[in-house]
């Protein structure tokens, strides 16, 4: 393609700083996502667009170029090339801790869950977390066949011949390991190796790295594999994925069982027992984290007792059983230029800080969250103000306070708007909320911008060349008004491609990705109406419980009478709580909502959704537990029934397929009984629940 670099605006100097200014903040932001644990926020086409804008100021202005700026140093923009890898079982995430007390929590909820005594010792293995970016590799028979990234946790890419020529990562295995086995483990570069690169990189006249996670990841993201070898990458092995048998009992076994195939495990991993020794060893190897050969970020806190681990599973993808324990987060001082407001797609108006760039830990941060109108009356933070700033190992950084002695003369304390900026409706703030509200609903375009944004996003529909950037411009330019508009795009293909910065072959593919996604799942099309409060989660279990789509809107439109069996059932979802139920009812009591659901559904095909665990005896069935038993906790014992696809509810009706009765039932088995349903005991759930009784269950 040839791309003439276009003359920045017309406005001159002061508006090309400004716009790159936002840009290489967006990129940045991009890059930390992408490059970081979490899933990219913007599509690979939205950020190469924003690289190609940036690059095009800095060829006419040369003199905006910022050595400072994390632009350009950045480990790769996202690779394409790879082969996709489905890992067969999905690389879970991490829950944080920030504090001693989040980590005592970490252990008080795996007493609760697992039923045991607030004095019952737990012991878990410490790893420093190392931050470079997670593999998988695979072995048979010894010998290592597959190596993947981690990517979204469920897919991630090939690189199996890069990761071959990693000097410490074993290409057969020694001892006996099992026939299959999956290890997981960090890839990085000590600071040292990093620091050499970028003096060769910067002699060759070759773009640096921001930081040793960054020159791995670009270093192993590599094409060709053999520019991978010549770079100083080490692999520290930390985690098992699927194997074809059982290694240990423990986690420290298993590291140990790593090292004798041949793996380079953490020698500093320790073992340690309760809240303050997890401290301790917090405090230890912070202070010890800047002589370090390698960068670490906090300290990943293990339960020691596989058994204990399958017991307790994990909640969305983060293992129950781990936590990683965070240092504290990078600051810095910067200068409060002016308070924006944004307003989202349910019409929230947030406060949003402008900054004077400033780099933090290596990113050029020019926004911050400023939560609410609350948040800056209680820290007092004014326009001008000096203010310091906190990236917390996510992405939005944070105002921490005002530096008092700095502020200028004449500051004056902020006022929030009476009115939305973007439609000039009247924002309110209803009692006892903290949030002031746009009540321009779908007359605001703000709203209706970002609604289609959320609509064609990754969890929701996923239309890939329509980034946030073409649903404004087409929003703008009257080719989107609702997102049923949108399956009318392709009729408009010619037009498209004759729009500045597309063509032919990128108007044909943005139909072909429109058509492909005309037919979707039951939980991302409820996720993609962007109601309040239905993130993936919910949707998710509304999908499961309600089944299919035409069963979902005959539900909710009946629930909208209080009192109603729909209503009670709606109530009795697991997960689903009463704030959730009452935007659900204010959704479907608009009959607007309800027409452009209905247009929607007519273009679509909305497949139903399956029930997790399809094959399980407790597939699609609803179960009601009642009474206390003796081996497993309420908890468990609702997340063994979800996990094997059934429904669990409060309420006993004639819908209930099994009731589990434990020691002291009492009138919810009684209406059971009268009902004619099946009531078990507590080994008849834990048959049905394939976990048989608790001795057996050690050998299993
Ligand atoms: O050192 C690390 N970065 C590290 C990451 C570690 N030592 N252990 C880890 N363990 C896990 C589980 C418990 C889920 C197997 C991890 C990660 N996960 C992890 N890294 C990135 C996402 C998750």
């Amino acid at each position: 393609m040839s791309r003439k670099p276009k003359a920045a605006p017309a406005e001159g100097l002061e508006a090309a700083r400004a716009e790159l200014a936002g840009l290489a903040e967006r990129i940045a932001a991009a890059d930390v996502a992408y490059h970081g644990q979490d899933a990219p926020e913007v599509t690979d086409a939205v950020y190469d667009g924003w690289r190609r804008r940036h690059a095009e100021i800095l060829a006419a202005h040369p003199d905006l170029a910022d050595p400072e700026s994390a632009v350009g140093k950045v480990g790769s923009a996202p690779a394409s090339g790879f082969r996709k890898f489905r890992h067969g079982v999905p690389m879970l995430s991490l829950d944080n801790a920030f504090e001693a007390a989040d980590f005592v929590e970490f252990e008080a909820r795996i007493r609760r869950f697992l039923g045991l005594k607030a004095d019952s010792g737990l012991h878990f293995v410490a790893e420093p977390k190392l931050d470079g970016l997670s593999i998988s590799i695979t072995y048979e028979n010894g010998a290592l066949v597959a190596a993947a990234t981690r990517g979204d946790g469920f897919e991630g890419e090939e690189v199996t011949a890069n990761i071959r020529t990693l000097a410490n990562v074993p290409e057969k295995l020694q001892g006996d390991p099992p026939a299959r086995i999956e290890v997981r483990g960090e890839v990085l570069m000590t600071k040292a190796d990093f620091l050499a690169l970028n003096e060769s990189q910067a002699a060759a006249g070759e773009r640096l790295f921001a930081n040793p996670r960054n020159a791995a990841a670009g270093s192993l993201r590599q094409l060709d594999a053999r520019i991978t070898a010549g770079r100083a990458l080490q692999f520290f092995a930390y985690a098992m994925g699927e194997a074809s048998a059982e290694v240990a009992a423990t986690h420290w076994a298993y590291l140990e069982a790593l090292e004798g195939w041949g793996f380079t495990v953490n020698p500093l991993r320790r073992r340690v027992s309760g809240g303050a020794e997890a401290e301790a060893f917090q405090r230890e190897i912070g202070e010890g984290r800047a002589a370090l050969p390698y960068d670490i970020d906090g300290v990943v806190y293990k339960l020691d007792d596989i058994g204990l681990q399958r017991r307790l599973g994990f909640v969305g993808r983060a293992p129950r059983w781990a936590i990683a324990w965070k240092f504290p987060a990078e600051q810095a001082v910067t200068v409060l230029r002016d308070i924006r407001i944004q307003v989202g797609r349910t019409g929230a108006l947030t406060p949003v800080a402008e900054l004077e760039p400033v780099n933090v830990g290596g990113v050029l941060v020019t926004r911050a969250t400023l939560h609410n109108e609350d948040e800056i009356a209680r820290r007092d933070v004014r326009i001008g103000d000096t203010v310091m700033l906190q990236r917390a190992g996510d992405v939005i950084p944070q105002i921490l306070g005002v530096l008092p002695d700095k502020r200028p003369k004449g500051a004056v304390p902020w006022v929030p708007p009476e009115t939305c900026p973007e439609c000039g409706s009247l924002a309110l703030r209803p009692p006892g909320e903290v949030v002031r509200r746009c009540t321009g609903g779908l007359i605001c375009p703000a709203q209706q911008v970002e609604r289609l944004i959320h609509f064609v996003s990754r969890g929701a529909f996923d239309i890939e060349g329509l980034g946030d950037r073409t649903v404004a411009e087409f929003y703008t330019d009257g080719l989107l008004k609702t997102p049923v508009d949108i399956f009318t795009l392709p009729e408009h293909e010619a037009e498209i491609a004759k729009r500045e910065g597309w063509g032919a072959l990128s108007a044909r593919n943005l139909s072909r990705s429109i058509e492909a996604r005309r037919v979707i799942p039951l939980a991302r099309f409820i996720y993609a109406l962007g109601i309040r409060r239905i993130g993936e989660t919910n949707a998710k279990l509304l999908a499961r419980h309600y089944g299919s789509f035409a069963h979902w809107r005959e539900q909710m439109l009946a629930a909208r009478v209080i009192g109603s069996d729909e209503r009670l059932a709606l109530g009795s979802i697991i997960g689903i709580g009463p704030a959730v139920a009452e935007e659900l009812m204010e959704f479907f009591a608009e009959a607007r909502n309800v027409a452009a659901l209905d247009a929607l559904a007519a273009v679509l095909t909305i497949e139903d959704a399956a029930a997790a665990g399809a094959e399980s005896p407790l597939a699609g069935k609803t179960i009601v537990f009642t009474g206390g038993m003796a081996t497993m906790t309420r908890p468990e014992a609702k997340a063994r029934a979800e996990a094997l696809g059934a429904r669990v509810t409060d309420s006993v009706s004639k819908n209930t397929d099994y009731v589990v009765a434990g020691a002291d039932a009492g009138s919810k088995a009684k209406k059971a009984a009268a009902l004619g349903l099946t009531v078990l005991d507590e080994a008849a759930w834990r048959e049905l629940a394939g976990r048989p009784p608790p001795e057996e269950a050690e050998e299993a």
